[in-house]
């Protein structure tokens, strides 16, 4: 994803929340003067800022060995003929590929630029892997099931609860949806990635993307952490079990670094199985270490979880029925997997493959490949957003980091199977750089932001469509404007529905430094009905409700 990094982000001591044993090899790594012949010199010192550097604004795009991904290979092959000055103009100014200005942008000094220039030049140094006995190390269950609450102890509404990501504080706020009153700020792990909830909406999970994982109890009187558990350096994905006779048993999570998941206990978050995504990939069929895992889906149909793997294009369906005889099938899509989720009946996975323009349609109930289907330039649908087409029925939409086109594809190979798994309409959205968007079936628009467009008005805004009239075209609101918070990118980012389904809340994402708010906007109306501002609310990004993530509804 262009723009990936683009916040200001805190200065974390990374390395001082890892087991020891990781941060011992972390620190042997970073200690290492440079051996690549022909780079340029590097102290011990300038090699470890520059690693956490990395950790922090790099490794997401480009991958922990450099080997690209969304971002380009970043290896001594590619990297010493270029040298010192094209790195430090590229890193500096950015590149209309869609990397960042990280000098021009202020986010990196240019004594910060100059090093990162040389850093990249080096060869890169594998983190360590980590074994479960490494996580069980870092396993703390703060609150034992035994002493939590046998019923719900507050009076909290909570199917309309909002757990909201404070990306650079490494929290996340608990709102309640009905007075939009903030419940409480919890700690969780660095620069937080989503949340997710389990089958019954009592737990809460919640991932860093330093690989910590939060368990929080909402049925406690004030709903805190319970458990936490590191499984590894880097991570983006958690997902629980949904299968009726499965609810809240289990909860699975997927790293970038170590490439593996794992399986844990859903109340207490203990690690019971790894397994390792490293393999071949599906097109070119060469080896491939860093294969990270990306979006993981729970079936409702079967007690399986779908995890895409990201570099190798495969989705690998695990049956979590029996952990010591773990059946899995494996799927290979185009690459790379990133990000999707279900149509409206919940039996087809519609998966991003977006270095390749394509969704992969995935049957849950057969296990295979049902379609690959072409869209615009990288889709990134989050989850996607479903509705009834007034002219083809039930349909998945899915907006495009690369264009500014909603790509709309039909869902239903029975009463609509000429139309089913084809693109039955393109239509505009808001502009390129979108993220997310997001229907409900109580409502009658279709929302999308476009957060990491260059233009400030478009990132500011949100767009929506009208699904009974959709070659209306977009009407633009102005959030961020609506939320008066002075200077800023004041990005606007993911519309996500209340538990009725009458209202939209977006996160205005602004710096560490400067007021960033939530707002909520009447979705009949499409009027402001709410600006939650605090100085707490720092950096909101992603806000999960509990209903409609815990059901899949959206
Ligand atoms: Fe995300 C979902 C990876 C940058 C906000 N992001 C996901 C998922 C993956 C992913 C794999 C799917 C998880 C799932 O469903 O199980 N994101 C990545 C990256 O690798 C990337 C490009 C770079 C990085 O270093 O992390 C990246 N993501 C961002 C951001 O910069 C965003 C906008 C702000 C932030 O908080 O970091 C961001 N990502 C989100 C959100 C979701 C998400 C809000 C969940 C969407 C949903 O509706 O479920």
């Amino acid at each position: 994803m262009k723009n990936g990094y683009k916040s200001t982000l805190t200065a974390l001591a990374v390395l001082a929340a890892l087991p020891l044993a990781i941060a011992n090899a972390y620190a042997a790594d970073a200690a290492a003067p440079a051996v690549t012949a022909g780079a340029p010199a590097m102290t011990a010192d300038e090699m470890k800022q520059a690693s956490q550097i990395y950790f922090e604004r790099c490794a997401g795009c480009h991958g922990v060995l450099r080997k690209g991904a969304t971002g380009k290979a970043l290896t001594p092959d590619v990297t010493l003929p270029k040298g010192t000055s094209f790195m430090k103009k590229v890193i500096n100014a950015g590149t209309p590929g869609g990397m960042p200005n990280f000098g021009t942008g202020g986010e990196l000094t240019a004594e910060q630029v100059d090093l990162m220039a040389r850093y990249v030049q080096q060869t890169p140094v594998a983190p360590p892997e980590m074994s479960l006995k490494d996580m069980e190390a870092t396993w703390k269950v703060i609150v034992p099931v035994k002493d939590r609450p046998t019923k719900q102890m507050n009076k909290l509404n909570l199917g309309n609860l909002f757990s909201t990501t404070l990306r650079d504080s490494g929290e996340v706020a608990l709102i309640d949806g009905d007075t939009k009153e903030i419940i409480t700020i919890l700690k969780t792990g660095y620069a937080v990635h989503i949340s997710r909830y389990s089958a019954s909406g009592r737990y809460l999970y919640v991932t860093g993307r330093d690989s910590k994982l939060s368990l929080i109890d909402l049925w406690m009187a004030k709903p805190a952490v319970v458990a936490e558990v590191k499984t590894g350096v880097e991570a983006r994905s958690v997902e629980t079990s949904k299968f009726k006779g499965w609810e809240d048993k289990y909860a699975i999570s997927g790293t970038y670094w170590p490439p593996q998941f794992v399986i844990h206990e859903g109340d207490t978050l203990k690690p019971l199985k790894i397994v390792s995504t490293s393999g071949i990939a599906s097109e070119t069929n060469e080896f491939v270490k860093e294969a990270r895992v990306a979006a993981i889906v729970a079936s409702h149909y079967k007690p399986e979880f779908m995890v895409n793997v990201k570099e190798t294009g495969k989705v690998v369906i695990v049956n979590y029925s029996d952990l010591n005889n773990l059946k899995t099938t494996t799927i290979d899509t185009p690459r790379f997997l990133h990000d999707g989720g279900f149509e409206s009946t919940k039996r087809y996975f519609m998966d991003a493959a977006n270095a390749s323009n394509k969704i992969a349609v995935i049957d849950i109930k057969e296990g295979k490949l049902a379609a690959t289907i072409d869209v615009g330039k990288v889709p990134h649908p989050g989850r996607g957003a479903n509705f009834i087409d007034p002219k083809f029925g039930p349909v998945w939409a899915t907006s495009h980091l690369g264009d500014d086109t909603i790509s709309v594809i039909g869902t239903d190979p029975v009463k609509h199977k000429a139309d089913a798994w084809k693109v039955v309409r393109t239509v505009k959205g808001l502009g390129s750089g979108s993220l997310f968007i997001k229907s409900h079936p109580k409502s009658t628009n279709l929302w999308v932001d476009a957060p990491l467009n260059k233009d400030a008005k478009t990132s500011q805004s949100i767009g929506v469509l009208d699904i009974n009239n959709l070659d209306k075209g977009v009407t633009v609101l102005p959030i961020a404007e609506w939320a008066n918070l002075g200077d800023g990118a004041k990005r606007v980012v993911q519309p996500e529905y209340n538990k009725a389904g009458d209202e939209v809340w977006f996160a205005v994402w602004n710096a560490a430094d400067k007021k960033s708010a939530m707002v909520v906007v009447d979705d009949k109306t499409r009027k402001l009905k709410k600006v939650i501002t605090d100085p707490r609310l720092i950096t909101p990004t992603g806000h999960f409700n509990v209903n409609n993530t815990m059901h899949d509804i959206y």
